[in-house]
């Protein structure tokens, strides 16, 4: 830092932030909320084609390599793959290459308040690494491989061919009534008894796996990693384990299956943010089918984006529909699935940046978090239309959102936020409720900021918001409850983690409000890093007073879980 070149680069320092602080006069976000966005990508270690720009600085093939490992590992979750732009601005050599090494570097170096970490201050990068990556951004971005029908093929076991299987149910859970909890660094679920809270099985996934979804008759588990690994798992075995597995593509977050009258089990999909594809594939075995590209134009300026990662995915009720979300052009697909060979889908414009969402009571609505626009798209699956385009408060996270009725507005659905403390509830009754629909009708305040999921239950009462990436631990370790029928009562402060009663557990963070099968218990994961203990804690509903702890060596770094029941019929 003390160096002349250092020197010279802090004298650049007051532009560059006036610029930043002109490009976008916001709140810096905290730093669990940076580390969020700017999670790890599986892509660090994939080969990729590389071409050298003559105008860019020069670099040695070692040099390029180790710069590619830190942008895959902390920079390509905003900048996107191939920097085109996502949440982070666009880094392409045609903006890089006429601001120059010494500018970028002092960005690199100490942020700016439009939300770019400070990795030299905050001692995450060395000068030499700065360095490296200011002129590693003027090169061409290298392209990962594409992953199709071969390169899935070879991926693809059926571990349990279907006419093995248990022709009925082997052991004596409540399936209904089993968690399947997200271990995140340790590429494992746990598959938990929700009635007895004893782990039934601990079964090997993907590489920091994701999210968890049902079949629709509830028998078959589909566990996706962020390598775009999907695993089955068969609920009617004797222990429910793995009966098939498949590589959809080098990195995902989605899977969900097909849920129409008629089509219970028949099919899965999966959508990876690379390559940006979504992949349809038999229920029973994962034997890919189709995959189809989401490359194409945004929704707003109508220009061709290379690398639209597909987000959320639901399947509709309605229709034979698959509801695909499509992160950087703002585009939701609806694709019907009846016939695969001759694929319809209707493309809806909503908003760029979809991430997460759910359905409203009725599940005719798909409720989507545009989350750096700031909207709610609201999309009508049965007329296969947008309702409505809504304004909430800053980042909207819903998770799947919280359905619930309102005293005065009837029924809502409602989100929290990353960016502020606010928890909009927006009305979703266009027939009873016609003058409220689409509206926020009322904004309530959460403990503040850094807040993940909200959850709520036809038999409750309550309303739960979680707040993980507050950077207040006293906020991030508890969990705010609303009485639904008092929402002006304000919020009664949980101290979950605390309740663990774990002395060292490090950040301990409250992650997703999870009810089990009747309603009437509320499960949360309390995160931890990798080599503290962490837990899940369930509290009675009723009385929100401790019922269980669940502690267990095996139980690492949970964060989603996620209730066979609950998600099978899409109550939240
Ligand atoms: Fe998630 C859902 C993407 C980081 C826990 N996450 C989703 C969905 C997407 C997504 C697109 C919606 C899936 C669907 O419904 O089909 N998540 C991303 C990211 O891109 C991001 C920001 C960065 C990354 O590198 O992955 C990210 N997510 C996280 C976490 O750090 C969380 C808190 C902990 C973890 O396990 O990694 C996390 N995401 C979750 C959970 C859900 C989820 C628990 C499912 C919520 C639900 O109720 O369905």
């Amino acid at each position: 830092m003390n160096t002349p070149r250092m020197a010279r680069l802090a004298a650049a320092l007051t532009v560059a932030l006036a610029f930043g602080a002109q490009a976008e006069d916001v709140k810096k976000p905290s730093q669990p909320e940076i580390n969020y966005q700017a999670g790890t990508s599986p892509l660090a270690t994939e080969p990729m084609y590389q071409s050298s720009n003559p105008k860019a600085p020069p670099m040695t093939q070692a040099e390029f390599d180790k710069a590619r490992k830190i942008y895959f590992e902390r920079c390509a979750g905003c900048h996107g793959v191939l920097r085109k732009g996502a949440t982070g601005k666009p880094l392409t050599p045609d903006i890089t290459l006429s601001k120059g090494t010494d500018y970028l570097k002092v960005f690199i170096a100490y942020g700016s308040p439009a939300g770019m970490p400070n990795w030299m201050t905050s001692g995450e990068m060395s000068e030499a690494d700065v360095d490296l990556m200011a002129r590693y951004i003027q090169q061409d971005p290298p392209t990962p491989p594409e992953f199709g029908m071969e390169q899935m093929k070879s991926t693809w076991k059926v571990i349990v061919p279907p006419e093995k299987r248990p022709t009925k149910k082997l052991n004596n859970y409540n399936i209904a009534n089993i968690f399947s909890t997200t271990l995140r660094d340790s590429g494992e679920v746990a598959l938990i008894d929700g009635d007895t809270k004893q782990i039934i099985n601990i079964v090997k996934t993907g590489y920091a796996v994701h999210i968890s979804r049902l079949s629709a008759s509830g028998r078959y588990l589909f566990v996706i990693g962020r390598d775009a690994k999907i695993n089955m798992i068969d609920l009617w075995m004797e222990k429910p384990d793995n009966v098939a597995e498949i590589r959809v593509g080098l990195e995902a977050r989605s899977v969900d299956t097909s849920k129409y009258k008629g089509y219970e089990d028949k099919l899965a999909i999966a959508g990876s943010y690379w390559p940006p594809q979504y992949t349809i594939m038999k229920g029973d075995t994962l034997e890919p089918l189709k995959i189809v590209s989401t490359r194409g134009m945004t929704v707003d300026k109508q220009e061709y984006h290379p690398e639209p990662r597909v987000a959320s995915i639901v399947a509709s009720h309605f229709k034979p529909e698959f509801v695909v979300n499509v992160k950087e052009t703002g585009k939701t697909l609806l694709v019907d699935y009846s016939d695969i060979n001759a694929l319809k889908t209707t493309e809806i414009g909503t908003a760029r940046f979809l991430h997460d969402g759910g359905l409203d009571s009725t599940q005719r609505y798909f409720m989507v978090a545009a989350n750096q626009s700031n909207k709610i798209a609201a999309v009508d699956l049965k007329e296969g239309k947008l309702a409505a385009l809504i304004d909430v408060g800053k980042i909207p996270h819903p998770g799947r959102g919280a359905n619930f009725i309102h005293s005065k507005f009837g029924p809502v659905w409602s989100t929290g936020h990353l960016g502020d403390d606010s928890i909009s509830l927006i009305g979703t009754d266009p027939v009873h409720h016609k003058a409220q629909a689409w509206k926020v009708v009322e904004t309530i305040k959460s403990q503040g900021g850094g807040s993940l999921f909200i959850k709520s239950h036809p038999k409750s009462t309550h309303l739960y918001v979680d707040n993980p990436l507050n950077p207040d631990p006293a906020i991030s370790r508890s969990v705010a409850v609303y009485d639904i029928k008092n929402l002006t009562k304000g919020f009664t402060v949980l101290p979950i983690a605390e309740w663990t009663g774990i002395k060292d557990g490090g950040a301990m963070r409250v992650v997703q409000p999870e009810y089990n099968k009747a309603g009437d218990e509320v499960w949360f994961a309390v995160w931890s890093a990798k080599d503290k203990q962490s837990a899940i804690v369930v509290v009675d509903d009723k009385t929100l007073k401790l019922k269980a702890v669940i502690k267990d060596p095996r139980l690492i770094t949970p964060t989603g879980h996620f209730n066979v029941f609950n998600t099978q019929h899409d109550i939240y």
